[in-house]
């Protein structure tokens, strides 16, 4: 990966390899810990972080869901991440603040054991590859269902959870496509291994809602309003797997993958088997905001003062 100079460890800067844990680390034994992934753009006005409070308040939300109270305010750790990004020199990157139950007990009773902050910032690219935000990537339906909330909490970005999104992704990368399309247990669709998903029929944009188990992910609340403020029609409901084969367009969202087409899935081509229009349209549109360039989301960018931080 794109070392940077320094991360952010409970309150301090340290180089990029000291930023450590102890080997009996509560959150790196029993997956206690939750975290963000955020993006930051190379805009006009400088390194703009897209949505940052949003995200800084899902990570609030996914820890007091998991009885962590984080020991630093989202201002704090926004604060934070805009030095971060100063004194490493970062122009555009991806930002992955973590917090988790630290060193101190074992067993399952994590309520005893300190909770750890870090933010880690470096340059990403494309999360399923260039080519894929052109051409479309291919995706299987995994064998493996999506984590219930009868088990867990998929509203939450918690550590432990993405055991499941790695069985699914690590299957659809051994049977030779570029990403799992999960199902939870009535067969309904639910989103990607890190991604939520969309379909398109006769114009309607469609994606599973809010009570489905996926993260409300904040790619999609801003696509959604983007497509809506665009005049498409847009509807969230459960969706069943056939209407991913049937479906005119099928495409993802995340912060680390941005929009990406899909063109192909378990070996049905989606469409024509290439990205469609509104997918285009929305892609567009998207990376027109995240990058700065529409005046019309302008409020979801998190210009970082880098003369400000400098001075620091
Ligand atoms: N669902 C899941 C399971 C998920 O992990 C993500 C983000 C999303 C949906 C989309 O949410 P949002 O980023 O707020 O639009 N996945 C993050 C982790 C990727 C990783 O490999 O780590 C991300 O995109 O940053």
């Amino acid at each position: 990966m794109n070392q940077s100079e320094f991360i952010w460890q409970n309150g301090e800067f340290v180089a990029w390899d000291d930023a450590k844990v102890h080997v009996l680390t509560h959150g790196l034994h029993y997956g206690t810990g939750v975290f963000e992934g955020i993006r930051c753009y190379d805009t006009e006005r400088g390194p703009a972080i897209f949505r940052n409070l949003d995200h800084l308040d899902r990570l609030e939300r996914s820890a007091k869901l998991y009885y962590m109270e984080l020991p630093y305010s989202a201002q704090q750790l926004r604060a934070a991440t805009h030095e971060l990004i100063t004194r490493n020199d970062l122009r555009s990157c991806y930002i992955r603040p973590i917090a988790f139950r630290g060193y101190g007990q074992m067993g399952l009773n994590p309520l005893d054991s300190p909770i750890d902050v870090a933010i880690a910032a470096w340059e990403w690219g494309a999360y399923l590859g260039e080519q894929g935000k052109v051409d479309g990537v291919r995706a299987k339906v995994s064998s493996w269902e999506r984590i219930s909330p009868r088990s867990l909490i998929p509203h939450a970005k918690a550590s432990g959870q993405y055991l499941n999104s790695v069985l699914a992704k690590i299957e659809s990368l051994k049977a030779g496509y570029d990403e799992a399309i999960l199902l939870d247990e009535h067969g309904h669709v639910c989103e990607g291994s890190g991604e939520n998903i969309y379909v398109v029929r006769d114009g309607v944009i469609i994606t599973p809602p809010q009570t489905a188990s996926i993260l409300d992910g904040i790619s999609r609340r801003s696509v959604l309003q983007i497509a809506r403020d665009l005049g498409y029609a847009t509807l969230e409901r459960d969706m069943a797997r056939a209407e991913l084969y049937s479906a005119d367009e099928v495409f993802l969202t995340g912060t680390a993958a941005e929009l990406v087409p899909v063109r192909e899935i378990d070996d049905q081509a989606i469409g024509s088997g290439k990205p469609g229009e509104i997918t285009r349209v929305l892609q567009n549109a998207f990376d027109d905001a995240l990058h700065g360039r529409s005046e019309r989301y302008r409020e979801w960018l998190d210009v970082v003062d880098v003369r400000e931080w400098a001075s620091a």
